[in-house]
């Protein structure tokens, strides 16, 4: 017997804890280990019924997703061979679900006979989220045993139900009286079936699942929520799994099953969803720092500025049960921010997602201020004021004078130079940039902007509490605009080229959302405001000295007030938020093309996409090669979670490995000789991308 499971027979009852932590990955390893187990208790005479639980507590996290796209995946026994065993035992078998039951782990829960679990637990069919679908007889089991509706739901959200839910839906038999009676009452469930002499395998409650819904439901449901798909794969590939459970007996639809499981995993969306799940796990290590750094303490956090971004910031530290005092320099400006906040959370509480008593804990951990006084025995301050460096070193001066000993100093700059920040304190090593994303309580991306001086339990400590609040940080070295910024930058570059060449807007942005990125450049300028976009450009103008004739089309819509959505034009014209092709915008680009000398042509798509997302991926691989960046696929996450670029191509990075970096390389190449004068100054490849060509790379990685 191996060391992946526990086995003890007590009573006549067979205990088998799964025993593979960090998450009892069903791995070969362990589903070997599990059927040896079941087996002997099934041919142990002694033993009348066997308990499944997770012998650290944690139930399983589902199949080992390390293992999907290599032959371990499906190496004997297979996740749903080895459930087709347990399923024929004549024994009955007891899932006893500890914290969680994801995935393939739900799926081993659903092949027992019975389920009990710890009120507290979460159960889901997470696979969707890796480009999957459950593949190992959850398709099938699930919709037998709760209805079609409930078990759709949760395959097509990937979202964990908590225990309660799921006995109201009857996928569990029990519920736990709590954590630590699991495996107790496990024991006395089981003792209660082999009273009753109840059958190892009880008859699902919809043997038919069909029958639990309208006869169009199926159709009504892919009618309804195809366009929000998009291309993606696995949600198709899940209705048409629940459209075989509806259809087809059992045996028939795991086979089913199966070819679509397949097929789901050899996809390239898959491949790229499991890389970001790697990747947002990578993302929270450090190299150089150890894991058991000693951290600093982060009890009080204050936040400079009551704008939108300064209180969006303060609602994701009060959300998370710390106290935030707000500074603002006038009264008016304060009240306003605090009434925003409330005007936020009343929004939650009208959709049930917080309750009212919930909203006044909340606000009385705010504490609105005009004085910095009040910001001495904060352990976290953030600023939060307007993006102008003079400014901001005011306030960072003021801080050094005010703040204690030790506290963390931190800037919201989305673009300025953060050595040149922490220069004007006399503790540069406490500073530290952390660039949220608009709007702040929303957007998970939370770029982490490590100075040259800043220390290292500094940025192990920011690191830390932007997880408890929620957020995915990314570490990025200081260049202007960091990561996200930096590469936005030569991506609007062509899309604004390619305007000025005879491209319009619309057929711009449709070439970018066909990709699935939930915007194109125009409409994400218009939404974030042409005025702030040429504000950040000013700050940087120098950078476009040699050519700023791409820059012209935003500069005269600035100077015109066409600043976006909010003015009702900018780069389209806009009837609240639905938009339309503006001539006014055409004409001015054509009228800009004639005084530049940029010659007219119909452009196509294809070199749309090539000129946009080629210059987007150079410029990501100089980050790297630049050390900004960590990794690679850091980059992608910075892009999937600040920029909507699709996580089913897996950020820009990956989704160039995927095209094939020679191709990138070949068309950078191909329009640095076509584009004349403008394709030699722009169009430069990375040194990176020539060296991991030139040595027949496929993954982007410093070399
Ligand atoms: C499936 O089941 C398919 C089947 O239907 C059909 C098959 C035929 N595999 O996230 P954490 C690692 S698809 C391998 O930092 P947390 C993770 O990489 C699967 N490794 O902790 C990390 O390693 P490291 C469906 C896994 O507490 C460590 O465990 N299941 C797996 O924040 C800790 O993870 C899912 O999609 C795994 N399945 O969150 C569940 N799970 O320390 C995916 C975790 O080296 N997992 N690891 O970086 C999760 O959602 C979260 O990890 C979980 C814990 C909620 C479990």
């Amino acid at each position: 017997m191996t060391t992946l499971v526990n086995y003890r027979v007590e009573d006549g009852l067979a205990l088998i804890g799964l025993a593979r932590p960090p998450v009892n990955a069903l791995g070969q390893p362990l589903r070997a280990a599990i059927l040896d187990a079941c087996e002997r208790a099934a041919a142990d005479a002694s033993v009348q019924a066997i308990i499944l639980h997770g012998a650290h507590g944690l139930f399983c996290a589902g199949a080992d997703i390390g293992e999907f796209g290599s032959e371990a995946s499906f190496a004997a026994p297979d996740l749903p061979n080895l459930l087709l065993r347990l399923t024929a035992l004549d024994k009955p078998l007891i899932a006893a679900i500890g914290t969680l039951a994801l995935g393939g782990g739900l799926e081993l829960a659903l092949a027992c006979g019975y389920r009990i679990s710890e009120p507290d637990a979460r159960l889901g069919l997470p696979e969707i989220n890796l480009g999957l679908l459950p593949g190992a007889g959850g398709t099938q089991r699930l919709p037998r045993l709760i209805g079609v509706e409930p078990a759709l739901d949760m395959m097509i959200s990937g979202q964990p139900i908590g225990a309660g839910r799921a006995f109201e839906l009857g996928l569990l038999d029990r519920l736990a009286s709590g954590k630590e009676s699991l495996l107790d009452d496990a024991r006395a469930f089981a003792r209660e079936l082999l009273d009753q002499r109840a059958p190892a395998q009880r008859t699902s409650r919809f043997a038919n699942p069909a029958e639990s819904v309208a006869a169009d439901f199926l159709s009504q449901f892919r009618a309804a929520n195809e366009p929000r798909w998009k291309s993606r794969l696995a949600p198709r590939l899940v209705l048409a799994a629940v459209e075989a459970a509806c259809n087809l007996p059992l045996a028939e639809g795991l086979v089913r099953e199966h070819e679509l499981f397949k097929e789901a995993e050899a996809s390239k969306q898959s491949a790229a969803l499991r890389h970001v799940f790697f990747a947002e796990r990578e993302a929270g290590r450090i190299p150089g720092i150890e894991a058991d750094i000693p951290l600093r303490r982060i009890e009080k956090v204050a936040v400079i500025g009551a704008g939108t971004m300064g209180g969006g910031i303060a609602m994701n530290f009060v959300n998370a049960g710390i106290p935030v005092a707000l500074l603002e320099q006038k009264g008016e400006a304060l009240d306003c921010g605090l009434a925003n906040i409330r005007k936020n959370y009343e929004i939650s509480v009208k959709r049930g997602k917080l309750t009212a008593a919930q909203l006044e804990q909340r606000m009385e951990l705010l504490f609105g201020t005009l004085d910095y006084a009040d910001l001495a025995d904060a352990d976290l301050v953030i600023e939060a004021v307007f993006e102008k460096l003079e400014i901001k070193q005011q306030v960072f001066r003021e801080l050094d004078r005010l703040c204690k000993p030790g506290a963390i100093l931190a800037s919201n700059t989305s673009s300025l130079d953060v050595d040149v920040i922490a220069a004007s304190t006399s503790r540069p090593q406490d500073v530290i940039g952390l660039h949220f994303f608009s709007p702040a309580n929303v957007m998970r991306l939370l770029e982490v902007v490590r100075g040259k001086a800043t220390a290292p339990d500094v940025l192990a400590t920011t690191m830390k509490i932007a997880k408890r609040i929620g957020k995915l940080p990314v570490i990025s070295g200081v260049c202007f605009g960091f990561i996200g910024n930096r590469m936005l930058e030569p991506y609007s570059r062509e899309a604004h080229r390619l305007v000025l060449e005879g491209a319009t807007p619309t057929q711009v942005d449709k070439v970018l959302t066909d990709l699935d990125l939930n915007m194109g450049v125009f409409s994400m300028l218009d939404l974030a405001g042409i005025d702030v976009n040429f504000l950040v450009r000013n700050s940087n103008r120098a950078a476009f000295a040699h050519d700023e004739s791409y820059c012209r089309l935003g500069d005269e819509l600035y100077a015109q007030g066409r600043h976006g959505q909010k003015t009702g034009r900018g780069f389209y014209l806009y009837e609240g938020r639905n938009r339309q092709e503006d001539y006014e915008v055409v004409a001015l680009a054509e009228r800009l093309a004639g005084e530049l000398h940029v010659p007219r042509r119909p452009v196509g798509d294809q070199e749309i996409h090539d000129r946009c997302l080629f210059m987007l991926i150079n410029e990501g691989i100089q980050l790297l090669d630049e050390g900004i960046a960590l990794r690679a696929s850091d980059i992608d996450l910075v892009w999937i979670n600040g920029y909507g670029f699709p996580a089913h191509l897996g950020g820009p990075l990956h989704y160039a490995e995927q095209l094939g970096l020679d191709k990138v390389l070949a068309g950078i190449q191909h329009y640095r000789r076509t584009l004349g004068g403008y394709g030699e100054m722009w169009f430069k490849p990375a040194a990176l991308l020539e060296r991991l060509v030139a040595a027949g790379r496929a993954r982007i990685e410093k070399i």
